[in-house]
């Protein structure tokens, strides 16, 4: 029997009795079961019961070429034959990681040579982590320990990466380590009030000098930020915060990293947001994008000044996965990389699509329930209120998201909801009919929410 000819039911029953996915509340998915995804193209993924799903979240925000791409197949399909898999321990390393290595030095910031290779944005993270301790050692300021970011951040699912990340339903599951710390983020929607935009930025960027001084400088090894806010739910920071924030951490030399794991490879009309925003991290992790999905695979660019201690008296660094630096995931993402430049990918978002969602998804900003609407580059947000003036938040925090991202998905659009903000992060071919086809089932999305709920 092939897979396509057992059930939906069937395949529910095996993996709700078997599987344990992520992220998920294993006692309603054992009553309601999951929804089984067979098969991609392009935009649009399709379920086994037939469903066919214009996806605007790219997968979870990294198929930034979209699916079905014979390239990466090829790619794959021709390091699998020559080289499946050979590690880079002891003295070994191989030719797609090595040509890899200096395409994302070429595409990253200056400054940026180096990479260490992981497999997932956690694992990335958990390297910078240790990098970033290591270095403060080699300094001679082995105190030099705290990690500050900001709440709401998403910086994986390790137990190192989830206490660094600020979302405190994972703190309080077996994720809170010693020597981290988080500070507001600059999240305009919420804390604004009537600063303008200006005020705002040196005000968010005050509560980091605020926080370092309270901890003191000497503890403080480094401030990690992603530079738009993604699981956190589509945080765009106000002009001018991150050239405070980068003055703050030269003041008190600590280290500033860039998390670019959803802002890399295009999302923002660049490489990186690092060059949208101009941000000088560094160090900076970075993964979905770099192989648009198809294999997983992370990196992390290390700047020169961590990289030359390490070079000088840093000995060995006693760090690594088995599958760290993988040919046939080095492979995959040098295609993709290849691709995104033939296609001119970056320039088509910058000048053509994320304009154009910006403009396209503005009106919905009027709609009785929805509070702003805000995007940067192929990323958007739209936070839902209940009353428009205020804004008056719902009280039940995230039940709404969940109602209007399950109207989107009858209707045949995936978005995804943070608390009450529905999130879109489509592919970086997205086309302006794509874009108009969200828009319109965001908008039924948006009705059948107020309806159901009576506003
Ligand atoms: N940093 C950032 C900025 C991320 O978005 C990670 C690190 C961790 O990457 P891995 O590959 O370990 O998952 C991420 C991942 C969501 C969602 O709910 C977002 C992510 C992962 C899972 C769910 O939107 N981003």
């Amino acid at each position: 029997m092939t897979f396509d000819e057992i059930s939906t039911r069937d395949w529910q029953a095996i993996d709700s009795a078997h599987h344990m996915a992520p992220f998920t509340d294993y006692g309603a998915q054992r009553q309601h079961g999951a929804r089984i995804i067979t098969r991609a193209d392009g935009h649009y993924i399709f379920d086994s019961d037939g469903n066919r799903i214009l996806d605007g979240m790219a997968g979870l925000w990294c198929v930034n070429v979209g699916y079905g791409r014979p390239e990466l197949v090829k790619a794959a399909t021709d390091q699998m034959t020559k080289l499946p898999y050979y590690n880079n321990f002891f003295k070994t390393s191989n030719q797609p990681v090595a040509a890899l290595s200096k395409k994302l030095a070429e595409i990253t910031p200056e400054g940026l040579n180096n990479a260490f290779f992981a497999n997932s944005g956690s694992e990335a993270n958990d390297t910078i982590i240790r990098m970033v301790r290591h270095f403060w050692a080699l300094e001679g300021k082995p105190e030099k320990r705290v990690i500050i970011s900001r709440d709401y951040g998403y910086h994986g699912s390790t137990i190192m990466s989830a206490s660094m990340g600020g979302m405190s339903g994972m703190h309080d599951q077996a994720a809170n380590e010693p020597d981290f710390d988080h500070i507001r983020p600059p999240y305009g929607f919420l804390y604004q009030g009537n600063q303008d935009e200006a005020e705002f930025a040196a005000n968010a960027a005050s509560w980091l000098e605020d926080r370092i001084i309270e901890i003191g400088a000497d503890r403080v090894a480094a401030f990690v930020a992603e530079p738009v806010q993604g699981a956190g739910g589509v945080i765009v920071p106000p002009q001018g915060y991150f050239a405070h924030i980068q003055d703050i951490c030269r003041r008190q030399d600590i280290l500033f990293v860039a998390d670019e794991v959803i802002t890399g490879f295009g999302r923002t009309g660049q490489w990186f947001a690092s060059q949208t925003m101009d941000l000088q991290p560094d160090m900076m992790a970075m993964a979905k994008g770099l192989t648009s999905g198809y294999v997983p695979m992370s990196a992390v660019m290390v700047g020169d000044r961590v990289a030359s201690r390490l070079v000088s008296d840093g000995g060995e660094f006693y760090h690594g996965f088995t599958y760290s630096g993988h040919p046939v995931a080095a492979a995959v993402a040098l295609a993709n990389l290849e691709l995104i430049e033939r296609e001119g990918l970056i320039e088509r978002v910058r000048e053509d699509t994320a304009p154009y969602l910006a403009e396209a998804l503005a009106p919905l900003a009027a709609h009785r329930i929805v509070g702003e609407v805000r995007t940067f580059g192929m990323l958007a947000a739209i936070e839902l209120v209940q009353g428009k003036d205020g804004p008056v938040m719902f009280e039940d925090i995230g039940a709404t998201g969940v109602i209007c991202r399950d109207h989107a998905i009858s209707r045949g659009l995936m978005m995804r909801a943070v608390r009450d903000a529905m999130i879109l992060s489509p592919a970086l071919t997205y086309s302006r009919a794509d874009i108009d086809e969200t828009v319109r089932i965001a908008g039924q999305a948006l009705d059948a929410t107020a309806d159901q709920l009576g506003l």
